[in-house]
């Protein structure tokens, strides 16, 4: 599929997905949304792919939130449907089984923000702004912002946010956890590129089945989680890969693991 609103790069083993509407600061409007879908649900199949980076276009901007002139005049109906889709286009993000890395180059407000909460790891440029402004414009996150953040840098923090719709900036967004690390710009891609290359040289199997653990067993009681994490360790052994692991330990030398 050609796309017009995202380009797709790869370096490596590793994807990059750049959302790309510099004149709308990156806002996601519906078609951006189905490429995006498109996209991410094609890497999932790609085998060449161990790590995904998803960024925005320019250095303004990671996402500026939902487009504001293609919900100003939904209907009922079509606001719901288009909070929906935004839902079901993260789902694909977060559950896709490679690792996503955020390159979160400036602005990641609403829907920015809560795209950037979808991937797995988030790292920052020292100009990157993040907040959930949604109450300005008289409405609520609708991606995901009311359940995601809460869960991930807890509940006061998230509350604060949401209901005062204001900005902060990386560094405090790094101290509430909402980012793993802060970098400056021209070192963000080349920071998340090398974090893409380290995840790549680990077992693959381990690697996805350490997304699977952490993403399921956060749903389950730590009882039932702790049972699940078993499961998955015990699925490791029945992999090559294992095997080469812990031999190449034993033998002192790097371990070479197949593509998954
Ligand atoms: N949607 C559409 N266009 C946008 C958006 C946006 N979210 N953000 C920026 N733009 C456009 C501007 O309209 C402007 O276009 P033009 O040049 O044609 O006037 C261009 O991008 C550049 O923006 P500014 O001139 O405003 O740039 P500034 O540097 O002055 O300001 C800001 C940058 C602070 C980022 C400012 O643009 C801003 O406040 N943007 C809106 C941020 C926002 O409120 N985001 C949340 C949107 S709501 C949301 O995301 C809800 C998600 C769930 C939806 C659920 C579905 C129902």
């Amino acid at each position: 599929m050609e796309y017009e609103y995202i380009r797709l790069e790869k370096k490596g083993a590793a994807a990059i997905v750049t959302i790309d509407r510099p004149e709308a600061l990156n806002a996601l409007n519906l078609d951006t949304l189905l490429e995006l879908d498109h996209c991410f649900i094609d890497l999932g199949e790609d085998e060449e792919v161990a790590v995904v980076i998803l960024t925005g276009a320019g250095e303004k901007s990671f996402v500026a939130g939902a487009d504001i002139s293609h919900m100003q005049d939904l209907s009922v109906i079509e606001a719901n449907r288009f909070a929906r889709f935004g839902h079901k286009v993260l789902k694909t993000i977060e559950e896709l089984p490679q690792p996503v890395i955020a390159a979160v180059n400036g602005f990641a407000l609403g829907g920015g923000c809560e795209i950037a909460i979808s991937c797995d790891i988030r790292y920052a440029a020292e100009n990157a702004k993040f907040g959930q402004p949604e109450v300005n414009l008289g409405v609520i996150p609708g991606f995901g912002g009311t359940q995601r953040l809460p869960r991930l840098i807890g509940k006061g923090r998230a509350n604060e946010l949401l209901f005062s719709g204001d900005i902060i900036d990386a560094a405090e967004a790094c101290r509430i956890g909402l980012v793993n690390r802060v970098f400056p710009q021209q070192e963000l891609l080349e920071k998340c590129l090398g974090l893409a290359g380290r995840i790549a040289s680990r077992g693959p199997l381990a690697v996805r089945l350490c997304k699977e653990a952490v993403n399921n067993g956060m749903e389950m009681d730590l009882a039932r989680a702790c049972r699940y994490e078993a499961d998955l360790f015990g699925l490791c052994f029945a992999s090559d890969e294992q095997g080469e692991g812990m031999l190449a330990f034993l033998e002192k030398r790097v371990p070479e693991f197949k593509k998954k």
